[in-house]
C-alpha cells in the first residue's frame, strides 16, 4: 500500500453516495437512538421499536436523495414504515441508494435497559447490498488480523463448515495468543446449544448475548473491544449490516442462509411449510434450492464500492455509550460512522435543546 503523498489522497470519497450522504447519516441513526432511549427499561419493546422507526424515517425523509429500503422492518403488509420496497428521501437530486436499516437492533435490550442495543443503517449504490429474505444467516465474523494471517498461510482459512476448533486455532494464531484467550460471542439460543458446547470444548471463552450479534461482529475488527469471533445464526439483515462495517474496517464475514425452522430444529412438516411460503419470494431474489446453501463472503453480502454505515448506541455497548438525557431536550449520543473510502468517525454528539441546562461536560 503506497503511503499517501498528500492528504487529498487520504481524505476522499468513494463516490457520490459517500460524498453526499456520509455527513448526514449519523443524524438519522442518532434520531432513532435518542427516540428509543426515552423508552429504555420501560418493558415495551414494540413501542421502543416503533418510536425509533418513526424517528429514523422522519429524519431520513428530510435528506435529498432517492432511496429504496432493501433491508427493513419486514414486508409492506407487516410493517407500516421502513418496509422492504419503501421509497425514502426527498427524491431530489441525483443520488440514488439502496438502504439497509435496523432502527432498533436489540428491542428487548432497550426494553430491559441492558447493554447492547443500537440504531444502525447502511446506504449503498443500487445493488450494493445483498438483500436477502427474512430468514436467518449462519455466520462467522473475524477481524483483520485473521485476514492477514490467511494471506500469509493460504492453507489455513476460516471456513463455515470447518470444525470449530480449526477456525479458533486460526484466530488464535493470527492474534498470537492461546485459544483460551479468545472471546467468542454467540446468541444464547437453544439452536446454539451444541455450538456453544463445542466452543467451550476448545477452551475458548464464550460471551453469550441474549440479543444483538451485529455490533459484536463489528467489534471483531476493533482492537481493544475484547471480542475476536462472532458465530451462530442470526438475522440476515444484521449479517449484511455487519458485513458493510467489516468491509470498511477489514476482517471478514462468511454467511449462509438458513430457514428459521431448520435453525431451530423444526419438524419436517414445519420446514416444508416454511419452504412453501418463502421459496417463491427467495426465487425473485435469485435464490433457489440449488444455491440457498452457498456461502456468501463479505463481498457477496456487500458487493457495493460506494457505501456508508452508521450506528448509534441506545444502551451502552462495547464502544458506544448509552444515550444520556439531561432535561430540556438535551441529549448526548455516541456513534460510529464510516465510509467505504476508508474513513471511520467515532463521534460524541451533544444536542443542546436548552442552553440554560448545558449538557456539555468533559
Ligand atoms: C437475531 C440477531 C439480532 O435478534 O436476528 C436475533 O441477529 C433474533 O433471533 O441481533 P431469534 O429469532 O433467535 O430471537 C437480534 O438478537 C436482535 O435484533
Ligand atoms: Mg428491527
Ligand atoms: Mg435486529
Amino acid at each position: 500500500m503506497p503511503h499517501p503523498k498528500t492528504v487529498e489522497n487520504m481524505i476522499k470519497c468513494a463516490g457520490p453516495v459517500e460524498c453526499a450522504l456520509l455527513p448526514s447519516l449519523i443524524h438519522v441513526t442518532e434520531a432513532a437512538a435518542i427516540a428509543a432511549s426515552y423508552q429504555m427499561g420501560k418493558g415495551n419493546k414494540n413501542y421502543a421499536d416503533q418510536v425509533s422507526v418513526e424517528a429514523m424515517r422522519r429524519m431520513m425523509n428530510t435528506l435529498d436523495f432517492k432511496g429504496v429500503i432493501k433491508i427493513g422492518e419486514g414486508e409492506r403488509d407487516e410493517a407500516p414504515m421502513l418496509f422492504i420496497g419503501e421509497e425514502v428521501g426527498t427524491g431530489k437530486g441525483d443520488i440514488v441508494v439502496d438502504i439497509a436499516v435496523d432502527p432498533l437492533e436489540g428491542t428487548n435490550l432497550t426494553a430491559d435497559g441492558i447493554p447492547g442495543s443500537i440504531s444502525v443503517m447502511a446506504m449503498a449504490e443500487p445493488g450494493g447490498l445483498f438483500h436477502g429474505p427474512d430468514v436467518y444467516m449462519d455466520k462467522i465474523v473475524v477481524g483483520p488480523d485473521v485476514v492477514r494471517y490467511e494471506k500469509e498461510h493460504p492453507d489455513e482459512k476460516i471456513d463455515l463448515d470447518a470444525p470449530i476448533i480449526k477456525n479458533l486455532e486460526i484466530v488464535a494464531k493470527a492474534l498470537e495468543r492461546d485459544i483460551g484467550e479468545i472471546v467468542v460471542v454467540i446468541l444464547e439460543r437453544d439452536r446454539h446449544k451444541n455450538m456453544i458446547e463445542e466452543i467451550r470444548a476448545t477452551g475458548a471463552r464464550v460471551n453469550l448475548v441474549s440479543d444483538g450479534d451485529l455490533m459484536p461482529g463489528v467489534s471483531t475488527a476493533i482492537r481493544g473491544s475484547g471480542i475476536h469471533v462472532v458465530m451462530g445464526s442470526g438475522g440476515s439483515g444484521e449479517a449484511v449490516l455487519t458485513a458493510a462495517a467489516i468491509k470498511i474496517l477489514g476482517g471478514k464475514v462468511l454467511a449462509r442462509l438458513v430457514l428459521p425452522t431448520v435453525a431451530n430444529g423444526g419438524s419436517e412438516e414445519e420446514i416444508a411449510e416454511e419452504k412453501a411460503e418463502k421459496m417463491p419470494r427467495l426465487a425473485t431474489m435469485g435464490i433457489t434450492e440449488d444455491n440457498i446453501n452457498d456461502i456468501l463472503d463479505t463481498d457477496k453480502l456487500v458487493p457495493g464500492t460506494d457505501f456508508i454505515f452508521a450506528a448509534s448506541g441506545v444502551t451502552s455497548g462495547q464502544f458506544l455509550n448509552q444515550v444520556n438525557l439531561f432535561g430540556g431536550g438535551n441529549a448526548r449520543v455516541h456513534s460510529i460512522c464510516m465510509g467505504s473510502s476508508g474513513v471511520v468517525k467515532l463521534t460524541d454528539s451533544i444536542y443542546i435543546g436548552d442552553k440554560e441546562q448545558t449538557p456539555l461536560r468533559l
